[in-house]
């Protein structure tokens, strides 16, 4: 899978934010224009730096606009700098006051963000008056520092020589199956209805096909009939038989089954112990956070301690269709209501989560597998999350929770207590 570095621009108005993000992308990417606050949201442009790899360069609006539309712009601009990797200040030298800069400034350093700062030199200016602004920022604060004219495409290359000097891109490799052996067998379960999508499989379904094919291992797709194998003894007697005849039929056994979540009620009774068995959702949460599975693994315990009254979160990073028998809008709702009735469930739908003054009221938050989102997305959400002190799970884990104590220890186990 792709691995993008996310790469901001931040500033005041007027700086040139949006004319250093068309050097960089070398087009009209964003509207450059005398009018402060030409830019009134977060423009996101995917480029390849060469040096650097696939990036996401974002363009902001500037955190020095008045009033309650500036705030908002302010507030949406603030909350980009979680998700980035590096953080660019872009700074007209001739400014004298660099409150706004500092809290950029400030605000990055405290979340272990790189930075660098952008001179933007609209005027020519002697080297005094630089080194007076550097003494203005921050006093102290080692930060690399480059000064350029944005409106003059020579200074591209120096740009990103000077990018690559002093950024290290986060690529820890994260497999996304990491106990895939070579020539062993995985199966992956599938349950299809008539509003499953015509022509592909699901992202995580694809990831993990590819991901083992990659690995020398061999996947094995398994159309599951998931009303059958819940409906009456006979019918789901019949498909049991029809899964376990599919079993048998390796010669070496499967070492292990990736399960739409969904059927885990099924799969945690069907599988034998001698199988690894664990969910597409984990697989995911895992990928997307790097590895922190254990967060959400741990999260769940927060059911246990679930009172009237309480408010729970179902978070989800996307808004795809939802069809009758969704998760996040149906199933999980309603199991939480039968279990614990007079609790709360709220939701939150698509890219952008709430500010963390409002996710305070939760005692959980039950994310999505997270499969459309990027990595520095998700991490921007543990940490604030950590930060008020709310516990997460995740859809596959909550699901095998409820099944019992074996069954979500089960899905857990390849992840965090194999190899
Ligand atoms: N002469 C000169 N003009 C520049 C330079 N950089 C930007 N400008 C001009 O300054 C004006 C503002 O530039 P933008 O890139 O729109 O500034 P911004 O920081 O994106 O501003 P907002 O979107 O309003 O926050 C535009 O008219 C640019 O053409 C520069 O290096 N030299
Ligand atoms: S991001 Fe979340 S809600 Fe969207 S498809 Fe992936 S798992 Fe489902
Ligand atoms: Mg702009």
């Amino acid at each position: 899978m792709l691995e993008y570095s996310n790469i901001g621009i931040f500033g005041k108005m007027n700086s040139g934010k949006s004319t250093l993000m068309n050097l960089l992308t070398q087009q009209e990417t964003s509207i450059a224009d005398a009018t402060p606050g030409t830019t009134a949201d977060v423009k996101m442009s995917l480029m390849e730096i060469h040096g650097l790899g696939p990036t996401r360069l974002f363009d902001t609006a500037g955190v020095d606009e008045p009033d309650v539309l500036g705030e908002k712009k302010r507030a949406k601009t603030l909350q980009l700098i979680k998700e980035c990797d590096l953080v660019l200040v872009v700074i007209d030298p001739s400014t004298s006051n660099f409150t706004y800069e500092n809290e950029i400034i400030g605000m990055a350093r405290e979340l272990d963000k790189q930075v660098v700062i952008i001179f933007n030199l609209f005027n020519p200016f002697d080297d005094d008056v630089i080194v007076q602004c550097k003494e203005k920022l921050l006093a102290g604060i080692l930060i690399p520092v480059f000064s350029l004219v944005a409106v003059d495409v020579t200074f591209r290359q120096p740009l990103i020589d000077f990018i690559l000097a002093n950024f290290e891109p986060d690529f820890k490799p994260m497999p996304l199956l990491p106990f895939v052996d070579a020539n062993k067998y995985y199966v992956l379960i599938i349950p299809m209805d008539e509003e499953t999508p015509d022509g592909r499989f699901l992202r995580p379904q694809a990831l993990a096909m590819e991901y083992i094919t990659r690995n020398w291992a061999f996947p094995v797709a398994y159309r599951l009939d998931l009303s059958k194998a819940r409906g009456a003894v006979n019918e789901s007697n019949t498909e049991k038989e029809r899964f376990q005849r599919f079993i048998n039929s390796f010669t070496d056994k499967p070492h292990a089954i990736i399960t739409d979540s969904q059927a885990i009620d099924i799969m945690s009774r069907w599988v034998s112990d001698d199988i690894l068995l664990t969910t597409f959702s984990v697989m995911m949460i895992n990928y997307t956070s790097k590895g922190r599975l254990a967060e959400f693994y741990n999260g769940v315990k927060a059911l246990e301690t679930l009172k009237t009254g309480d408010k729970v979160l179902i978070a989800e990073a996307c808004n795809h269709s939802r069809v009758n028998e969704d998760i996040g809008t149906v199933q999980i709702p309603a199991i939480i209501s039968k279990r614990f009735p007079g609790v709360v469930v709220e939701h939150n739908f698509g890219r952008e989560f709430q500010s963390n003054s409002s996710l305070e009221k939760y005692k959980l938050i039950i994310h999505c597998g997270g499969c459309m989102i990027s990595h520095q997305k998700l991490q921007a959400r543990l940490r604030d999350l950590r930060q008020v002190g709310v516990p997460v799970t995740n859809y596959g884990i909550f699901l095998s929770w409820v099944q019992g104590i074996a069954a979500l220890e089960k899905v857990v186990n390849p992840w965090l207590f194999q190899k």
